[in-house]
């Protein structure tokens, strides 16, 4: 299997952590494209992805496989233990829900903070919009405080274990520093998870 991938963006970092915490991160070569030089629009990867998006996972067989839940999905089904998507039906749709919640309320929210106003960002987003950015900085601000509410309710997000959902909070949480925001801090749920975040098999070196 090959994962395209771009270290330290979110949806790679979603899968590559997921693989840490597999200990399977060995099992698959790893080929790295620089997201900010446009090496993901070159015509070699969009015979792979023809949306030019990061990351993807190639099978053996030439299967392509993108969306990093979809890739988190069929890696569970390969590399089965720990289990990270749910062990029962009930826990399983609990996971998928923590993980939409994360992504649509917070990662989206800073994904249009970062895309529409960050410098940089502007090779991936040729036509920025500031005040979307604004907006959205606003919204990543509410989400933040409605996770770190929901952690003062459970020790992790979607309950008692570490899942799938607190690496989705985690490569959020990180996304958002690239606007300097380390939004754990002042919020002292999250502050406490983040902490507990800084000891997992995830954040090991490579
Ligand atoms: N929904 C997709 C999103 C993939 C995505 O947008 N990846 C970003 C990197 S984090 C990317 O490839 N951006 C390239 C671009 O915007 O040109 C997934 O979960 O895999």
């Amino acid at each position: 299997m090959k994962l395209y991938s771009a270290k330290g963006a979110p949806n790679p970092d979603r899968v590559t952590f997921f693989l840490k915490e597999k200990g399977a991160l060995d099992q698959v070569e790893i080929i790295e494209l620089a997201l900010m030089e446009g090496e993901h629009k070159k015509p070699d990867y969009r015979a792979v992805n023809e949306l030019a998006r990061i990351p993807s996972l190639e099978l053996d067989d030439g299967t392509v496989l993108g969306e990093s839940r979809a890739i988190c999905t069929y890696l569970e089904s390969v590399f089965p233990e720990p289990n990270l998507l749910g062990a029962t039906p009930l826990e399983r749709a609990q996971i998928e829900m923590w993980d939409r919640r994360v992504e649509l309320m917070l990662m989206m929210s800073i994904a249009g903070w970062f895309r529409h106003g960050h410098p940089r960002a502007v090779a991936l987003e040729p036509v920025q919009c500031k005040e979307w950015s604004e907006l959205s900085a606003g919204a990543t601000q509410k989400a933040a405080d409605y996770f770190d509410k929901v952690l003062g309710l459970t020790e992790y997000v979607a309950g008692d274990r570490f899942t799938n959902s607190d690496i989705q909070l985690f490569i959020s949480l990180n996304f958002a520093r690239y606007m300097q925001a380390k939004l754990w801090e002042g919020r002292e749920n999250l502050t406490r998870w983040y902490e507990l975040m800084l000891t997992r098999p995830m954040v090991q070196a490579d």
